[in-house]
């Protein structure tokens, strides 16, 4: 997966909107394929790499992984998200950051409950075998616990975080993004002067204005520091645009 410099700079990175007329991370190239958004490239290595399966045979089963994805992508990501725009990027005063702060505490214990049910006894939230569920959730968990706020001490989730992360593979992903973190750091006074925009998008959005922080939003459009989805990008958008198969 290509690298975007300047994604969320503000500054147009033609290359990097041409793989994603969203301007997001992740966009995939493979083959003659371009594809943005993180479910349908999952469904996508899935059907080119099936064996071995990360998803279940059974409807039930697979609509069930399909919940976890949905949930923790729109509900839980916006919490990380909104984390960030405390942490990194100091939205607000010292009062509404402890607000925010304090509303996500509480919204991530929902998350981790949820989880934590879902996984039951299990070992995996797939089941016996590590797959969909859990590669769509830990990345959540995981963000979480790097701002603080890990599954509940001697819990199953934190049992199965500790599962997850004993894979290499999950360990790389996770390495991988935290490097990241020291990067964003280094980022608020570039959102202050409105070099660097973020993304308001979607659930997001609902995320800051539910948990309290509507003047962040409103600050956000008066400095010109916040983005909305860009639609005119879909309109020049090239990439992969035969039929395929
Ligand atoms: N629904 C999309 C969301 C992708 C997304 O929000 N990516 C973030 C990084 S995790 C991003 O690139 N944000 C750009 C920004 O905040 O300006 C997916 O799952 O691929």
């Amino acid at each position: 997966m290509p690298t975007p410099e300047g994604l969320g700079s503000g500054v147009e990175n033609q290359a990097f909107a041409q793989l994603n007329p969203r301007f997001e991370i992740p966009a995939l190239v493979h083959n003659d394929a371009t594809i943005f958004d993180s479910t349908i490239i999952l469904e996508y290595l899935e059907e080119c790499f099936p064996s071995p399966p990360m998803m279940p045979t059974g409807p039930t089963a697979r609509a069930r992984m399909r919940m976890i994805e949905e949930v923790c992508d729109t509900h839980y990501e916006a919490i990380n998200w909104g984390l960030g725009e405390i942490r990194f990027f100091a939205r607000g005063d010292d009062a509404l950051r402890q607000k925010l702060y304090a509303a996500a505490v509480e919204q991530v214990g929902h998350m981790h409950a949820w989880l934590e049910t879902l996984l039951g006894d299990k070992p995996w939230l797939s089941g016996a075998s590590f797959g969909w569920g859990d590669l769509c959730a830990l990345p959540y968990v995981t963000m979480s616990r790097m701002f603080g706020i890990p599954p509940a001490a001697g819990s199953r989730l934190e049992a199965w975080l500790e599962r997850g992360m004993n894979r290499p593979s999950v360990a790389q992903t996770v390495a991988e993004a935290l490097a990241v973190i020291p990067v964003m750091e280094t980022r608020a006074q570039s959102v202050q002067s409105g070099s660097f925009k973020r993304h308001y998008r979607d659930h997001r959005l609902e995320w800051m204005i539910r948990s309290g922080g509507l003047q962040v939003v409103l600050d956000g459009l008066v400095n010109e520091n916040i983005r909305f989805t860009d639609l005119a990008r879909f309109a020049t958008w090239k990439r992969d645009s035969s039929s395929g198969d």
